[in-house]
């Protein structure tokens, strides 16, 4: 029997109220997504920011558009400045946006306009230990999610810490969209196997857009 997750290309898959899975929905656009993104890195490039308890993470990241996510010893908080070099976040480009867009509109959410683009890197081992995305002003936009590269296993749990979590893989041109009722659920990506793609060679790379603001 096929995996309950294993979609067809370009399907709409519910994941659970208020989450969708577009299979292979940014593929055709990921290489001028990539390239976009070398732009991006160019004015504010990889870096692993500290955990207000003092731990570095293993997800690289960068910012472009308005704000962008940043962590220091201080706490997690959206920022019109990077911290690396005291300037705007690069612009978002265009090809990001109109990806976004897209998505949320497939995904039944109109007029999607992201303020936020967060990117971050994994490298084989790479995690990210279950969270809440908890620093946005309004929880009634959807966030949409890009993976690019490498698969990754994605953990998606319930409202409490706790609460049971069911394991998603995710592949490159994945798109999710999150909103309405899973907006607030506990989620987070399991240690990257290691791997070589074809478009990012030795990681995967997760676009998220926001509007923080
Ligand atoms: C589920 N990043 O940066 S966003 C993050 O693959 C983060 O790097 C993931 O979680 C990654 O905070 C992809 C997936 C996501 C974002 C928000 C959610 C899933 C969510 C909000 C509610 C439920
Ligand atoms: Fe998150």
């Amino acid at each position: 029997m096929r995996d309950l997750f294993e979609a067809e290309e370009g399907l709409a898959l519910p994941i659970v109220p208020g989450a969708v899975l577009l299979r292979g929905f940014a593929s055709d656009r990921a290489p001028k997504l990539l390239e976009a993104l070398e732009g991006v890195l160019a004015a504010s490039p990889w870096r692993h920011m500290i955990t207000p308890g003092g731990f570095r993470m293993s997800v690289a990241m960068t910012n472009c558009g308005p704000l962008g996510w940043v962590s220091d010893r201080t706490g997690y908080r959206y920022d019109a400045i990077d911290p690396g070099n005291g300037k705007p976040w690069p612009a978002m480009p265009q090809a990001f946006r109109e990806l976004a867009g897209a998505a949320a509109s497939a995904a039944g959410f109109d007029k999607f306009k992201p303020d936020a683009c967060l990117v971050n890197r994994y490298e084989p081992g790479a995690r990210l230990s279950l969270h809440q995305d908890r620093d946005e002003h309004d929880y009634g936009h959807p966030i949409v999610s890009v993976s690019l590269g490498l698969p990754a296993v994605f953990l998606f749990g319930g409202p409490q810490r706790v609460d049971k979590s069911m394991r998603l893989p995710l592949v490159h041109g994945d798109v999710v969209v999150w909103g309405g009722p899973a907006r607030l659920h506990h989620h987070g990506i399991l240690p990257l196997k290691d791997g070589d793609h074809p478009s990012t060679g030795r990681c995967r790379i997760n676009l998220t857009f926001r509007k923080a603001g």
